[in-house]
């Protein structure tokens, strides 16, 4: 036949699926939180981010869809800097990710590991991921070869904080970053909803992995570094006294107190240019 010529359709290009190893990385990033930082200038930063702060690759697919979730309350300061950070790392790593800010609201006592179950949640009936990676909101990695994306195993990214003094604080150690498929999500049933207060509910997400056959994967010690925005202790999340007894107890706790028990109220979900900001009631401890 002849070849076809001065079609007026233009053929879509097949875009290949993304490398394993993305190719624009840089390594080792210089982290601070001296200057100045308004949201202005992260948008500006950030023109390819679309509404509600998704992003997808241009020019090739990704293997997993990524679901990015931060516990929050009065943390707009830290924020714009993890904002300014994150979105051109993870833009660099290839990720297919939407961020999602999940914000308690009121001032009864904060519970981490129950928000990051109604992230989950909420994430889900927004799109089809099957990746979440948890993060605090004033932890930056240091090296963008850290990849936010899911393992074979459930993932601890945030492995050498410079407030541990670049290392793991305890062998167990699950807080700050971290990141599990939906399958391995699921399979632990969740986080736990019963931690009121400060501390412990990593350690009874650490166990629950484990006490499920599973382990933790890390990245290498000299890629999983992370900096810190140094902060005060905040009002209302003081350390929960009975978080020494919890932990022993995730075996008997764990099939009851999760995903499957969530209860929450929706109160808004609000799309900006570079996040999703979602504001719940979640109750007070018993
Ligand atoms: N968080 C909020 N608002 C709060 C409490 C917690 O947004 O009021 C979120 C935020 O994402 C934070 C994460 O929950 O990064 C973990 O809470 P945290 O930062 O309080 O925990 P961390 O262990 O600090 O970092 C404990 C107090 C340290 C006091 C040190 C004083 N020099
Ligand atoms: C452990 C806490 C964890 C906490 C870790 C680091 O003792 O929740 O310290 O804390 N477990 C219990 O309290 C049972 S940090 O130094 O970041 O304040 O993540």
């Amino acid at each position: 036949g002849k070849p076809e010529q001065n079609s007026t359709h233009t053929t879509p290009k097949p875009i290949p699926p993304c490398p394993e190893v993305p190719p624009g990385l840089v390594g080792r990033l210089l982290i601070e939180f001296s200057s100045l930082m308004s949201m202005e200038r992260v948008q500006r930063e950030n023109p390819n981010v679309t509404e509600g702060g998704k992003y997808t690759p241009p020019d090739c697919r990704p293997k997993q869809k990524v679901a990015i979730i931060i516990p929050f309350r009065h943390r707009e300061h830290h924020l714009k800097y993890w904002l300014h950070y994150l979105h051109p790392i993870l833009r660099r790593q290839k990720i297919d990710y939407g961020i999602y800010i999940i914000n308690q609201l009121g001032e009864d006592t904060f519970n981490r590991a129950k928000l990051l179950n109604v992230g989950y949640t909420e994430a889900l009936k927004d799109a089809e991921y099957d990746c979440f990676i948890f993060s605090d909101v004033d932890l930056i990695p240091m090296d963008d070869r850290n990849l936010y994306h899911c393992y074979d195993q459930p993932r601890h990214f945030a492995i050498a904080m410079d407030k541990f003094g670049f290392r793991l604080p305890y062998a167990g150690y699950f807080g700050g970053v971290s990141g599990l498929s939906k399958k391995q999500f699921l399979k632990i049933n969740g986080f736990p909803n019963e931690y009121w207060g400060w501390g412990g509910e990593d350690d009874d997400i650490y166990n629950r992995i484990t006490l499920n056959g599973m382990k933790v994967s890390r990245p290498d010690v000299k890629i999983g570094r992370y900096r810190m925005i140094k902060h005060e202790r905040d009002k209302h999340n003081e350390p929960n006294p009975q978080r020494f007894n919890k932990i022993q107890n995730t075996k008997n706790t764990m099939r009851k107190d999760g995903i499957s028990s969530l209860m929450y109220r929706l109160v808004s979900i609000k799309k900006y240019p570079l996040y999703t900001n979602i504001s719940v009631e979640i109750g007070k401890p018993p």
